[in-house]
């Protein structure tokens, strides 16, 4: 489990990467937006790896976290986050759960300080970003600012949504360029 965690880690990061080089030789090469001429002949901006999901003339997007599933324990969202991404600067991550009652568990939202912290699912120095009660209506929403890696997870049972509840997932934005 800690080495499936690292590997995702390591394409996500990969990934990262990969975009911002693509997305230079993008400006430099053919900057007028046609997304269908590339820099070598090769590559289909609008379908090629990892560029599913990129619109290179496209603003900031609000994304809901987990898609249709919301936030909520047992999804994993570290594989939500690979199939979804890349993310990019000024994106707004929207993570929904319902208010906490009787039937329905608490959930929130915390930012972990680094790599190790996010593996070992250890909140002692985490940031709470969204209480409890914040995931409802339009749902709780966090506008991905820097370039940095973002560690998100749920902090509640002291660790126990993060590690055995898969809900956890990393992010680092690429720079949309134009
Ligand atoms: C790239 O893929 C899109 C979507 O499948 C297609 O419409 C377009 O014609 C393709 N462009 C090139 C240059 O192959
Ligand atoms: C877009 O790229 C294609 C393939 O290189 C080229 O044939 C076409 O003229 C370009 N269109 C524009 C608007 O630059
Ligand atoms: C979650 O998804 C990632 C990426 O697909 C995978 O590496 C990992 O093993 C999955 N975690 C669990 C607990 O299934
Ligand atoms: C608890 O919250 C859920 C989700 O908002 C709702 O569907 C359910 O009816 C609530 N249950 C009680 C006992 O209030
Ligand atoms: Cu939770």
């Amino acid at each position: 489990m800690g080495l499936g965690n690292t590997g995702a880690i390591v394409i996500l990061v990969a990934i990262s990467m990969f975009g911002i080089g693509m997305a230079n030789k993008n400006f430099s090469a053919d900057w007028n937006g046609n997304t269908s001429a590339d820099w070598n002949g090769n590559t289909n901006y609008t379908t090629g790896w990892p560029y599913g999901h990129w619109n290179p003339t496209q603003t900031s997007k609000r994304i809901i976290v987990g898609g249709s599933e919301n936030w909520h324990f047992g999804f994993n969202y570290t594989d939500w986050a690979i199939r979804n991404g890349p993310f990019f600067l000024n994106d707004k991550l929207v993570f929904k759960f319902d208010p906490p009652n009787d039937t329905t568990h608490p959930h929130s939202v915390s930012l972990l300080p680094n790599f190790w912290s996010f593996q070992n699912c250890d909140f002692r120095r985490a940031k709470r970003i969204a209480q409890v009660t914040q995931g409802q209506g339009e749902g709780f929403e966090f506008v991905i600012k820097r370039w940095q890696p973002y560690y998100f997870a749920c902090g509640e049972r002291n660790g126990f949504h993060c590690n055995n509840g898969m809900m956890k997932f990393a992010v680092w934005p690429l720079i949309r360029w134009y």
